[in-house]
């Protein structure tokens, strides 16, 4: 293997210091099984917490009776609604400006919400309680399907705003209409499709939870809890709960996969921290699968219709699309403010476009809130599938080879910066040499040929395209904001006298090895090895403020902060090495690791030796402090905007109707790469996500709301059995703004891959007639395209 240990990393001219493929620092502990995630964390005399769910779907609480569960002997407490609202506490602001029930006070909205908690000595006898307690449903109408939503003589959800009348959440709208109705109206071919992107899980392995441990004594509170952005957190519990933000301290953990599902604050992180306040104990909730599965937040659930305008020579000339958008009882969408369909404005994707439009309908429904961005940034997911999937239809439509019709629209190199019609910016990108690349990968030409002799046969052969431009890592803090906090990120660096570091952050790793490239960035700029760096996150008492890790912005802005930082300590280290060398700063020169004269190779001072002299005893040039050491808060300059093409071979068993994904060719560029192993892996992750959303996942719903895969028994996950062997490739086009070229991966491949795998079995199913079909791609779903079935609505 050519992944070397972190100790391999040596100071010498064969060996990189910096970037390079590295095994995971982190894992020394991980496959030790010596992580502490946060039901690892014990504290003495805690107490556990469970959660009473609601059982339907939309009902009037007419009364709760708890004396029996109160009087259960293990039990400490058990609070309602009710005795939150004398605190206050019973409403919370969710992330987009809407308010979520922390427990139900007047209704119950969804199946699964939190009515109540009980505290005990044991997680048992917390989890018994609840049967005690007595609660008085009466059951009203749901609203479920987001079509019917709007209908005049809708029950309506949200009773609790005032004057509210209708189910109606929020429009949207992006692009100019005008322009591109002009545009439609003098095409030579408009094609237009329905599609709907189901509602999905970001199901991580590890559920949810928190422990709250509340001091009386000092008024401190300290919470461990899942979270992907625990300085964010923090300042919204001092916002609302009033504590104190310095009396906060809270820690993420290790945590085992967050897949943006992490980034809201739930209901049950305030019950842990009311629950410890009134007990003035430590206190410990953690979700179940099926709590997880029915109450965290969902993503996707998009219905939309799209239209694509060309010429007959296949020149795309416009997109326009209409879309109703399911957000469930409340608005908990994770994303910045200004943005409340997220990112969804990039669905012109990578085309050089004359116009485009879309308009858009949120709607409530009595669903679990949520809206996350799972591995997404901010709905581009949603944004790439109807791009890709009108693409593929229009190449359909035109008789035209879908990849060929791709190379002749893409973005040329020389039009970026590049504006695009609904007024993002994208920094850079080298489109063609990808998808060339991802065509020789597949051996595409050689594809097609065999297809066309097994379509003789009678077989079900299909080859899947897609082309995906991401738009990750938000800032800018003046475009970007979550409730008036700016995207940026802080960072600090600290040389110790020996020369080993630690690196401190605002982003929180959830599995990604950021213990590992944020120590190889600042390997790469200082020149020590990476072994010799720490890396501290997760905890607000020892990291500077940050808006966390989400929508791929890691490397994109806590990695340009980092890398800043050590730029100013690299500054400052020549100001001492021209001390130490008796030379002035400016005839030195920075080879990795080392200052040296200039023209004399042989007069250097490393590094390390530069730490020592900051910490000595020496004396130190003019107006330069002892220690070596800086602080930076990166506010970017744009978004980073990474793309690739994937190619997908599939094969259907005529018979069953099973899809195999038996080929899947992905080739990236997300600029400069710090490991090229973890971008493998962050790839490999996010295309068994996709195979997950194209062939197996979706949230279903029966007509009285309940929810139908509470389990990971209905909802279903892929596994290595549905995967085939990954064939990854890469390109490199550096973001021009980002101080080392790096855009994010994280979350490209699923983005990119479920439109390449439905475009793959659309193409399979060609020849009988089938030019459209909606995930989940089951073998149901196949067998009734097959046969002519109308699609589900
Ligand atoms: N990288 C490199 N290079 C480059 C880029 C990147 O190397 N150029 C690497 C880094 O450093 C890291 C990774 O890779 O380590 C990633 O990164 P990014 O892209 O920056 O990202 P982040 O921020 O870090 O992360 C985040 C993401 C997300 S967002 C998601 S979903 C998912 C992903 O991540 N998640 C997860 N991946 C993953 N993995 C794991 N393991 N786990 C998890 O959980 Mo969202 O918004 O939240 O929905």
């Amino acid at each position: 293997t050519n992944d070397r240990t972190p100790a391999e990393f040596v100071n010498n001219d064969q060996k990189p210091l910096g970037f390079g493929r590295m095994l995971r620092k982190e894992d020394r502990r991980f496959v030790r099984g010596k992580g502490t995630f946060c039901d690892d964390v014990q504290l003495p005399g805690m107490l556990h917490l469970a959660i009473l769910r609601s059982p339907v779907a939309h009902a009037r609480i007419a009364g709760i009776d708890i004396s029996a569960a109160e009087a259960h002997p293990k039990v400490k407490a058990v609070v309602t609604g009710a005795m939150l609202a004398e605190r206050n506490l019973a409403w919370m602001p969710t992330l987009s400006n809407d308010v979520q029930a922390v427990l139900a006070t007047d209704k119950v909205r969804f199946q699964g919400q939190e009515v109540a908690f009980v505290v005990a000595e044991d997680r048992y006898a917390a989890r018994d309680a609840l049967e005690l307690i007595d609660i008085d449903y009466d059951i009203l109408d749901p609203v479920i399907d987001a079509r019917t939503a709007l209908s005049p003589g809708a029950p309506v959800i949200r009773t609790d705003v005032p004057g509210k009348e209708n189910n109606h959440c929020f429009d949207w709208e992006t692009g100019d209409a005008e322009e591109t109705a002009a545009v439609f109206a003098s095409a030579e071919v408009v094609v237009s499709e329905d599609m709907v992107y189901p509602r999905v899980h970001p199901a991580p392995l590890e559920t949810c939870g928190a422990v709250a441990d509340y001091d009386r004594v000092d008024g401190r509170l300290t919470l461990w809890s899942t979270t992907q952005a625990p300085h964010a957190h923090r300042t919204l519990y001092a916002l609302v709960a009033g504590i104190p933000e310095h009396k906060i301290r809270v820690i993420s953990p290790d945590i085992g996969g967050g897949f943006g599902g992490k980034v809201p604050i739930y209901p049950g992180y305030i019950c842990a921290i009311v629950a410890s306040t009134i007990t003035g104990r430590p206190v410990k909730w953690m979700e179940d699968r099926s709590e997880n599965l029915t109450s965290t937040g969902f993503a996707r659930d998009y219905i939309m219709r799209g239209e694509i305008a060309a010429n007959r020579d296949g020149r795309i000339l416009a997109i326009r699309t209409n879309v109703l958008a399911d957000h469930g009882a409340f608005n908990g969408v994770a994303t910045p403010v200004k943005y409340p369909a997220g990112f969804f404005g990039v669905f012109t994707g990578s085309y050089d476009l004359q116009a485009a439009h879309c308009k858009m309908t949120a709607v409530y429904t009595n669903k679990a809130p949520g809206g996350v961005a799972y591995a997404c940034s901010f709905r581009i997911t949603e944004a790439v599938y109807l791009i890709e999937r009108m693409v593929s239809r229009l190449a359909d439509e035109l008789d035209l080879d879908a990849a060929e019709l791709r190379l002749k629209n893409l973005l040329r190199p020389q039009q970026f910066p590049y504006r695009t019609k609904t007024g993002w910016v994208y920094d850079s990108g080298d489109y063609e040499p990808t998808m060339r690349k991802a065509m020789e990968l597949a051996g595409y030409a050689e594809l097609r040929r065999e297809q066309a002799g097994r379509r003789a046969r009678g077989e079900l052969m299909g080859i899947g395209i897609s082309f995906f431009t991401e738009a990750v890592g938000a800032g800018p803090r003046k475009d970007m904001d979550i409730l008036g906090l700016g995207m940026a990120d802080g960072c600090e660096l600290r040389v110790h006298p020996t020369g080993t570091a630690v690196v401190r952050l605002a982003v929180q790793t959830q599995g990604q090895g950021h213990e590992t490239t944020f120590a190889q960035i600042i390997a790469e700029e200082l020149g020590i090895p990476p072994d010799d760096v720490d890396v501290v996150h997760g905890d607000t008492d020892q990291t500077p403020f940050g808006l966390g890790t989400y929508g791929s912005r890691s490397t994109p802005v806590s990695g340009a902060a980092a890398a800043l930082a050590a730029r100013k300590v690299r500054d400052k280290a020549r100001l001492i090495a021209s001390a130490m060398l008796e030379v002035s700063a400016t005839d030195l020169e920075w080879r990795k690791g080392a200052f040296h004269v200039a023209g004399d190779p042989s007069t250097s001072v490393t590094i390390q030796d530069i730490a020592m002299r900051a910490h000595g005893s020496g004396d130190l040039p003019d107006g330069v402090e002892g220690g070596l050491e800086a602080q930076v808060c990166y506010n970017p300059e744009n978004l980073t905007y990474p793309h690739g093409a994937y190619i997908c071979v599939v094969d259907i068993d005529p018979d069953t109707a099973q899809v195999k994904v038996r080929r899947f060719i992905a080739v990236d560029d997300c600029g400069t790469q710090i490991n090229p192993m973890i971008i493998d892996g962050q790839v490999h992750g996010g295309l068994t996500d996709g195979v997950g959303m194209a062939l197996m996942e979706m949230m279903a719903f029966d007509e009285d709301g309940n929810c139908l895969t509470g389990s990971l028994m209905d909802y279903l996950l892929p596994t290595a059995l549905e995967v085939p062997d990954w064939e990854t490739g890469y390109t490199v086009t550096p973001s021009p703004h980002h101080p080392l070229g790096a855009k994010g991966i994280g979350e490209c491949a699923t983005v990119g891959s479920p439109p390449a795998i439905v475009n793959a079995v659309i193409d399979a199913l060609r020849p009988l007639g089938v030019h459209a079909i909606d995930m989940p791609l089951t073998p149901s779903r196949v067998w009734d395209a097959m046969r002519g079935v109308p699609r589900p609505p």
